[in-house]
């Protein structure tokens, strides 16, 4: 093209130029191109400022930009904050969340990472990126005091999701405490498009009080080092992600979560009940496994994983080690709204009675029409029934006597939220509860799971509920149980 161009020579000028911008593109493309074999040479194009997010979301992708020289700006910040209903703690945070703020960059972006440490701030402290290549992955060179501002410059070399934390002595308080998050390098090109992206990070939390202890709860050092956390949690506190904070996505989507985990001790088995994982980037790397049921997450480590969302419902995300979801608060929800699809997934469709001692009815002995088994069924019975069903489905949580477990399962027994309103209560039971309630003067704000339980068993176990531990003795039917919508 440059040799035609020279024929022409009134035009040299003007032709020289289209040219030589042209050849100055196709070098650069070329260059791009280039560099994932060689990512050290990769040439970097302008300068920009990278926006970070809090959790649970997360930048916008990269897309097919060049590498640039990208500013990161953070700002640590020690403050308190809830860890559940009622208990607060001082976090010590990147940014003033658990965790900190996502970075998202591109393979060969050149970063030149700003860490501010505010001046209320007590201690020093500092950061070390996994995406670094280079000593302390960052740490020494960005070592800095309160009310002062460090500056170092790394180049993001390999692909993939990384844990950043703070790496400052005692490193394991300073991560206990809070201080990690993910930064994303996405490969030249950027990571293939979905519809919905979210940014979640599990972290084992020790406290002086017990779990569900109220007021302001100090470090427990001791507990940390016998790695037995009081809270085991996504994005810093019990409830981070349920009720009107859980996130989102419609019927038909791909959801994409990037998934990190802190630690400090504990691995995680992050896994999403009613979802089967399309693809997991193991490890926060480019290998990909497909048709995964639960993925480990090291402590200090990732995993991003993808699905494609098809029926409504909640899905629930939990860390597998399933004690830490149901009673340390690793739980959150994935709300999925749209159109059922009764072939992928029905619904109860039939329940009947299975009694194997019994002998078998004999078609048409039940003569003079079939009477329902609820209108003979006495109120002992009910009783008796609505026990066994109590001790089945509700006494892991709830306890033998309805006492709960306070700040995590509210009480049965003497609850003014049960005997206040039997049409609310019975919707809890037929459909599960999410979201603040107060009981007896005390705020919970978890999940309980929909029971599955016939309209006929719902009335026996809350008339058993009704009936004991200092009720009010109202008798459920199953018609009322019926008219609950
Ligand atoms: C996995 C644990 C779990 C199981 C199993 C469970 N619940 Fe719950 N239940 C909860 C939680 C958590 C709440 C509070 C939900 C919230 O914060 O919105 C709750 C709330 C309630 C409430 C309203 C609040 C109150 O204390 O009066 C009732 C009534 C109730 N459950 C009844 C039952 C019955 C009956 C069963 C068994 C059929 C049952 N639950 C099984 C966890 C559970
Ligand atoms: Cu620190």
């Amino acid at each position: 093209m440059k040799n035609n161009n020279r024929k022409h020579t009134g035009w040299y000028v003007t032709f020289f130029f289209i040219a030589a911008l042209m050849a100055g593109l196709f070098t650069s493309c070329e260059k791009v191109a280039a560099a994932k074999e060689n990512p050290e040479q990769m040439k970097v194009f302008g300068e920009m400022e990278a926006t970070l997010t809090h959790p649970p979301m997360v930048p916008r992708p990269v897309g097919n930009r060049a590498p640039t020289k990208l500013i990161v700006n953070m700002e640590v910040i020690e403050k308190e904050m809830e860890m559940a209903n009622g208990v607060s703690y001082v976090y010590w945070t990147f940014d003033g969340t658990v965790p900190g703020t996502f970075i998202r960059a591109r393979e060969g972006d050149e970063i030149e990472f700003h860490l501010k440490n505010h001046p209320d701030s007590k201690l020093p402290h500092n950061i070390d990126l996994h995406a670094v290549t280079g000593p302390g992955g960052g740490a020494e060179s960005s070592f800095v005091a309160p009310g002062r501002e460090a500056v170092f410059n790394f180049k993001a070399l390999n692909p993939g999701l990384y844990v950043y934390h703070c790496a400052t002595a005692p490193v394991g308080m300073h991560v206990a405490n809070g201080m990690y998050g993910l930064i994303l390098i996405e490969p030249a090109g950027g990571l293939p498009p979905v519809d919905k992206e979210y940014y979640i990070m599990q972290g084992d939390f020790y406290t002086e009080g017990n779990h569900g202890d109220r007021g302001l709860q100090a470090f427990d050092m001791q507990k940390a080092i016998d790695e037995k956390p009081d809270y085991v949690v996504f994005n810093g506190s019990v409830g981070a992600l349920t009720g009107d904070k859980a996130i989102h996505a419609e019927v038909g989507e791909t959801v994409r979560l990037f998934v990190g985990n802190g630690g400090p001790n504990l691995v995680s088995s992050f896994h999403v009940i009613g979802e089967i994982f399309d693809k997991v980037y193991v490890e926060g790397g480019s290998q990909v496994n497909e048709n995964v049921q639960t993925t480990l997450i090291p402590a200090g480590g990732s995993a991003i994983v993808e699905f494609k969302v098809d029926v409504p419902g909640e899905l629930v995300l939990v860390d597998h080690s399933i004690f830490r979801a149901f009673n340390k608060g690793a739980l959150g929800i994935l709300k999925v709204e749209g159109k059922e699809n009764k072939r992928i997934f029905s619904g109860k469709v039939e329940e009947k009675p299975y009694n194997p001692g019994a002998k078998a009815p004999i078609d048409g002995e039940t003569t003079g029409g079939a009477i329902p088994v609820e209108a003979t069924a006495s109120t002992s019975d009910k009783m008796e029934r609505g026990k066994a069903i109590y001790a089945q489905s509700c006494l892991a949580c709830h306890q033998a006597t309805g006492s709960g477990i306070p700040s995590v399962f509210p009480p049965l027994a003497d609850s003014d939220y049960l005997n206040e309103d039997v049409h609310r209560a019975i919707g809890a039971v037929k459909f599960g509860l999410t979201g603040e309630i107060t009981v007896n003067g005390t705020k919970y704000n978890s999940v309980m799971p929909p029971q599955n339980l016939t309209d006929e068993d719902v009335a026996n176990v809350m008339t058993y509920i009704y009936n004991n531990w200092g009720n009010n003795k109202t008798e459920v039917t199953p018609d009322m149980v019926k008219e609950v919508k």
